[in-house]
């Protein structure tokens, strides 16, 4: 057997080099690069064999989590098919990517993740930020990524690397079972050397498979569609994944078949489509709630079928309901006791599609789904044109931007009242076009995010929507962005604090309690002073932006000419009411408002809550 003598890291910066996969028989190499920040942890491990192997470009982020972010948003963008891996230091580097972990983990999106960690050795224990325990030397802050990624592994010697690498590949390579793979690498083990196979650095190419469903339930399925009246799609981000837009067009083209769509598979059809309803659940348009509401069948396609997509199990309120799931993971398959079709989104869209021959929902239900989707283009227009203010709307302010961003260009977001509004008003013209992290709705993915997604498609236009809230939590990736050249638009809402969490605790009846950013008063001994206002411009202009204040829709529209003409990551700042909020339309949440309470408003949203639960269902199979 041939041999290479390598270090550990050397080993595994290799390794990566040479991992592609195949779907369709498109083959691309897996890995872009590595994202890192270094530490004594990784310095002279992983950051000596990076130095050494240029096959594998550096990026150097500015924080962990961040970069973490940007590598999800990548391969997002890349619907699963590229990726990066992303090295920190042993300790605080570690632990801040575990936010990152659990971002890709439950939006199902793979990062390989290489945190240093304590030395495998013991000798020198404890070394600077080891976590250190009294009954076990085998726990490191590192375990905390177990939870939170689909694979874990902690290399403690140099010949097990090419095990674990197997194992990752194999993880982070499968739609179904993807997410996070953490390896941690001890900071010894990444400089020890080892004779590792030369087989191990050759090209290995991962077939990614399109399963298909199993030919009973499948022939069950169509049957249950033939029979069905009412019937609903609601389609998830695995339609997009799977590339099976096309697909379901021609599917529901055919058969009639009306369409809701979550947040990750907004854009699956281009937002006029005939059959379109946009939007479906808590954030949904009136029009997919409606049907939902009704349906004697929902066909749910590569979907968590997550809260916000059920209205916290109150989404289906039609006795005699069926679900059918398909979906590669089984979890989701099985949700709702559902027809589980574990399988491959296009490939199985494809065979209903020929096993429906001839199937067609009625003239009268096609009929009210099209009565329903021109109420909401009405309902869609209001928004847009509110002429409220100054300070303006959110909603005239995604107006502006959609009417003027052009089709494949892409918004990206993530937490705050901003994910609500672009579900139900952005018009998606392309299955790229809407990137929206709302598995984890995490603050401070959008700016790292918007790297990720324009380092995927440079040839796109970037908007960047991000509320004061997020920016606060996570700008730095501005100065990232400038270093690398990769330019984005990114539009601050300041409405000084939280406009969503304000407007959820009000309707608990708390008034919206600590959410706004105002400076403690004297008097009352609370945060509800003058507010505290921030200069975001200049802030982001110092971070090497070019920035532009905006007061009025023209000047925003003035504002997004002008960024577009420009080379380098540009920022506009806009001031939004933080009280002129969007509606929701025909759906809940389930947020337990408090059981007792001295306040008189609390009560009464109590007894609303009591009663809007009762709409909660559980399904079982039948
Ligand atoms: C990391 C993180 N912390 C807390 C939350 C809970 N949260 C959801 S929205 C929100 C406020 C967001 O404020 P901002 O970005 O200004 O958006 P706005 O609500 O004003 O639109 C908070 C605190 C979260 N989603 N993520
Ligand atoms: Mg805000």
């Amino acid at each position: 057997m041939k041999i290479r003598r390598l270090t550990m890291a050397q080993a595994l910066t290799s390794f990566l080099t040479n991992q592609y996969v195949e779907r369709d028989g498109r083959e691309t190499a897996f890995f872009a690069g590595v994202w890192g920040i270094f530490g004594h942890g990784n310095v002279a491990g992983i950051g000596q064999a990076l130095q050494q192997d240029t096959a594998l470009r550096y990026y150097l982020a500015r924080n962990e989590q961040a970069m973490v972010h940007t590598a999800t948003a990548f391969a997002k963008m890349n619907n699963r098919l590229r990726a990066f891996a992303c090295t920190s230091s042993i300790g605080p580097g570690a632990t801040n990517m575990i936010t990152g972990a659990a971002t890709a983990t439950i939006n199902r999106i793979p990062v390989l993740l290489l945190p240093g960690d304590i030395f495998a050795r013991r000798n020198v224990a404890p070394v600077l930020q080891q976590l250190e325990s009294e009954h076990t030397q085998d726990v490191s802050v590192n375990d905390a990524f177990k939870p939170v990624s689909r694979y874990w592994d902690r290399i403690n010697r140099a010949d097990q690397l090419s095990f674990s690498l197997m194992e990752a590949m194999r993880v982070l390579s499968s739609p179904a079972d993807t997410g996070a793979v953490t390896l941690a690498l001890p900071q010894d083990v990444q400089a020890e050397a080892w004779d590792y196979p030369e087989e191990l650095f050759e090209k290995q190419v991962w077939h990614i498979a399109r399963p298909l469903a199993d030919r009973e339930l499948l022939r069950r399925a169509a049957q249950l569609i033939r029979a069905a009246k009412k019937p609903l799609i609601i389609a998830g981000g695995g339609v997009i994944y799977s590339e099976a837009s096309s697909a379901l067009a021609r599917f529901v083209e055919r058969t009639g078949i009306p369409v809701g769509e979550t947040q990750a598979g907004k854009g699956a059809l281009s937002f006029d489509h005939p059959r379109n309803l946009d939007a479906i659940g808590v954030t949904g348009t009136r029009g997919a709630n409606i049907i939902a509401r009704d349906a004697d069948l929902v066909i749910a396609i590569g979907t968590r079928l997550s809260d916000f997509t059920t209205a916290s199990k109150t989404a289906f309120q039609n006795p005699d309901v069926h679900f059918i799931n398909i979906n590669v993971a089984s979890i989701d398959a099985h949700k709702h006791a559902a027809l589980p079709l574990v399988a491959d989104a296009r490939s199985t869209i494809q065979e209903l599609t020929d096993q429906l021959e001839g199937y067609r929902v009625s003239e009268d239900y096609a009929a009210r789904v099209s009565g329903l989707k021109q109420d909401w283009e009405t309902e869609v227009e209001r928004l847009f044109a509110l002429r409220h203010g100054p300070p303006i709307s959110q909603s005239e302010v995604i107006g502006t931007l959609n009417a003027f961003a052009q089709p494949k260009d892409v918004v990206v977001c993530a937490a705050g009242s901003l994910p609500g509004d672009l579900h139900k008003l952005w018009r998606a013209r392309d299955s790229k076009s809407y990137h929206l992290e709302y598995g984890y709705s995490c603050m401070g993915y959008e700016i790292a995010g918007g790297l990720g997604v324009k380092m995927a498609d440079p040839s796109r236009e970037v908007y960047v929507m991000v509320g004061d809230g997020s920016y606060l939590m996570m700008s730095s990736e501005i100065v990232t962005s400038i270093q690398e050249g990769y330019k984005l638009n990114i539009i601050i809402l300041d409405n000084h604090g939280f406009s969503s969490i304000g407007g959820l605790s009000q309707s608990v009846g708390s008034g919206g309690f600590g959410t706004d950013y105002r400076f403690r008063h004297e008097k009352t001994g609370h945060l509800d002073g003058e507010q505290v206002r921030v200069d975001f411009a200049a802030n982001a202009e110092s971070l090497g932006a070019h920035s532009i204040r905006a007061v009025t829709r023209d000047d925003l529209q003035g504002a997004l000419n002008e960024a577009r003409g420009k080379d380098r990551t540009t920022v506009i700042v806009l001031e939004v009411d933080k009280e002129m909020r969007v509606p929701g339309y025909d759906s809940w949440w389930d947020v337990p408002v408090a059981e007792v309470s001295e306040v008189d408003a609390v009560r009464s949203a109590r007894g609303e809550y009591e009663k809007a639960s009762k709409k909660e269902r559980q399904f079982f199979q039948r």
